[in-house]
């Protein structure tokens, strides 16, 4: 598995706004990359994770399933797992791996529940939809929030579509963000909040003088 790691200058919105190398990589994996059994007595061999500022990039308007499956390292916990930008369908669930031999026969393509958090059960696997037509980077946490600084997290990169509505707006130039903190110009207006810094300024000399 991967557990997220917080870029620690540069959000990834920004540094995929504004091209900035090296806060990121793109190879966050589209299935695991060991495969175990996730709900079974899990060797402590594989309780070590990779970790990463991996993300998933999609296609503006792209469908989207995602199959959450929670294992059995440490231990079994129910994780909330909340998307930000979107609202997606919740087409099953149960407990186990989920084999997507059988289990798909399984799922709600009828009326199932559009939430923007979904229960990922001790054990268990909930199934997912959205279509993604909002641009921009969503993360993707568990919302027992601890779990988020142990690396319950992972960020999709949705690009822009064709027209002007299907694409990231400008910023706005007094939008907070998040500042170098080892950056001596900047830590003079920083806040201390730990190894983070914030600070309001335009987004960028390139941008200040945009229209909105
Ligand atoms: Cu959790």
């Amino acid at each position: 598995t991967v557990s997220f790691v917080q870029p620690p200058n540069f959000s990834i919105l920004q540094a995929h706004h504004q091209g900035i190398p090296g806060i990121f990589s793109t190879d966050f994996p589209t299935v695991p990359p060991v495969k175990f059994d996730y709900t079974g007595n899990v060797s402590q061999s594989l309780w070590q994770p990779v970790p990463g500022t991996k993300v998933y990039k999609l296609k503006y308007g792209a469908n989207v399933q995602v199959v959450l499956q929670g294992t059995s390292i440490v231990t079994g916990e129910n994780h909330p797992i909340h998307l930000h930008g979107y609202g997606f369908y919740i087409i099953g669930e149960g407990f186990g791996n989920f084999n997507p031999q059988t289990d798909t026969a399984k799922f709600n393509l009828v009326d199932p529940p559009r939430r923007n958090t979904t229960s990922l059960p001790v054990n268990g696997w909930p199934v997912i939809r959205f279509v993604a037509d909002n641009p921009g980077v969503w993360l993707m946490h568990c919302h027992l929030d601890i779990h988020i600084t142990w690396g319950l997290a992972m960020s999709f990169l949705v690009e822009n579509g064709v027209s002007e509505l299907e694409s990231l707006e400008e910023p706005p130039v007094d939008l907070p963000i998040k500042m170098d903190p080892l950056d001596e110009e900047n830590t003079s207006f920083a806040t201390d909040m730990g190894n983070y810094c914030y600070k309001v300024m335009p987004f960028g000399l390139k941008n200040a003088g945009a229209t909105y």
